[in-house]
């Protein structure tokens, strides 16, 4: 069966749009590759009308049909379906979801194997990443700051939150294990990068590429955090025929939907919750919950069990939240529609 996208795709050509590639979003001016060029892109305001939220409008990493005419800006029509898609919640206080990229087959989770190395963190990465679609790598840099019987040990704490996910631990510095990651990024394969701001992403990102595309920023050795030097998220070719998408230091990464991939990244209690004697059990308070005995007994980690209790009520608190904000847009598209056929009715009285 032909996909949504091919369908899509094929569909616009014989319109006579022209298929391009999101670049790079800021403030709702876009760059696009047509062709092998970069070109300055905006939407149109039809798209614009019938968003009814961020998820609606172009991310980096899009497909989209768009109109170009020389020396202007070309103008976007329509985005293609997403094959995979990377979102978190906006930060601050908002619940609006923010698309991180679009159309990625790989996400690089990256942490450094100094003050930024957190097991718990790597779990919530890990559940975004998985829920994108994409396939989840961890990536530990910066192996030539900690002894080899040091790696050996995180790498097997990593290992066993991660059953199933490929790890490389590599260094920038001394290029030990990048050609591993060279290796996963195939013609026409799309990565990203998440991982906080200092952990060499954008170093990573150049070694790829083959040139200082990057601004990369030295970090505070005693707090290990880097000042922001990338300020929008970009999509790059690189030497082979792949594509990076650097994503702008991200100290937070709230959950968004995640319901469909929490239970995959925690596969052992999925397993164990089966045996609770309620469905719907949340394994805080219920009797018989197979998933507390597991922990009394140690044969679950505490903080493996608190850590994805966590994640749970918040991926719940927000899907709550959401379906609120949800209703509100619907309410306000429900009431311009509702003004505008008023106008209408009006207007044809008049006649
Ligand atoms: N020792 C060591 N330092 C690294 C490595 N990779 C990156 N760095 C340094 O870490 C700092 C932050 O790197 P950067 O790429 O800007 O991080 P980003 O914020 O994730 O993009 C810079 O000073 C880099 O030189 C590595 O493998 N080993
Ligand atoms: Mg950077
Ligand atoms: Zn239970």
């Amino acid at each position: 069966m032909e996909s949504d996208f091919e369908k899509d795709r094929q569909r616009y050509i014989d319109e006579d749009f022209l298929i391009a590639r999101v670049a790079s979003e800021h403030k709702e001016m876009y760059t696009i590759l047509l062709s092998g060029n970069v070109i300055n892109a905006e939407v149109t305001g039809r798209l614009m009308f019938a968003a009814e939220s961020r998820r609606d409008f172009p991310a980096v990493g899009d497909w989209v049909a768009v109109q170009h005419f020389e020396n202007s800006n070309a103008i976007i029509h329509h985005v293609l379906p997403r094959k995979t898609c990377i979102s978190r919640k906006s930060s601050g206080r908002e619940f609006k979801e923010q698309v991180i990229a679009a159309n990625i087959d790989i996400v690089f989770i990256i942490q450094s194997l100094d003050h930024n190395y957190n097991i718990r963190r790597l779990e919530r990465f890990l559940v975004v990443a998985k829920e994108s679609g994409a396939s989840p790598v961890v990536l530990l840099s910066k192996t030539d700051l900690i002894t080899d019987e040091e790696l050996k040990t995180k790498i097997e704490e990593v290992h066993a939150i991660s059953p199933g996910i490929q790890t490389i631990a590599y260094s920038a510095k001394t290029l030990s294990h990048i050609d591993e990651i060279k290796q996963l990024i195939s013609p026409n394969t799309t990565v990203c990068f998440v991982g906080s701001s200092g952990v060499g992403k954008s170093t990573l990102i150049n070694r790829l590429v083959g040139k200082e595309l990057l601004a990369t920023n030295e970090v505070r050795e005693e707090d290990s955090r880097g000042r922001h030097t990338t300020t929008h998220r970009q999509l790059v070719p690189i030497e082979g025929g792949g594509f990076v998408i650097d994503t702008p230091g991200m100290r937070e990464l709230g959950l968004w939907d995640v319901s469909g991939s929490l239970d995959e990244i925690f596969p052992e209690i999925a397993a164990l919750a089966v045996e609770c004697k309620f469905t719907d059990c949340t394994h805080i308070h219920e009797p018989d919950c197979a998933v507390q005995l597991a922990v009394q007994e140690g044969r679950l980690e505490t903080k493996r069990f608190e850590s994805y209790i966590k994640l749970k009520k918040e991926a719940e608190f927000v899907a709550s939240k959401t379906d609120i904000t949800k209703q509100q847009e619907r309410k306000a598209k429900e009431k311009r529609l509702g003004r505008a056929i008023k106008e209408f009715t009006k207007k044809d009285k008049r006649r």
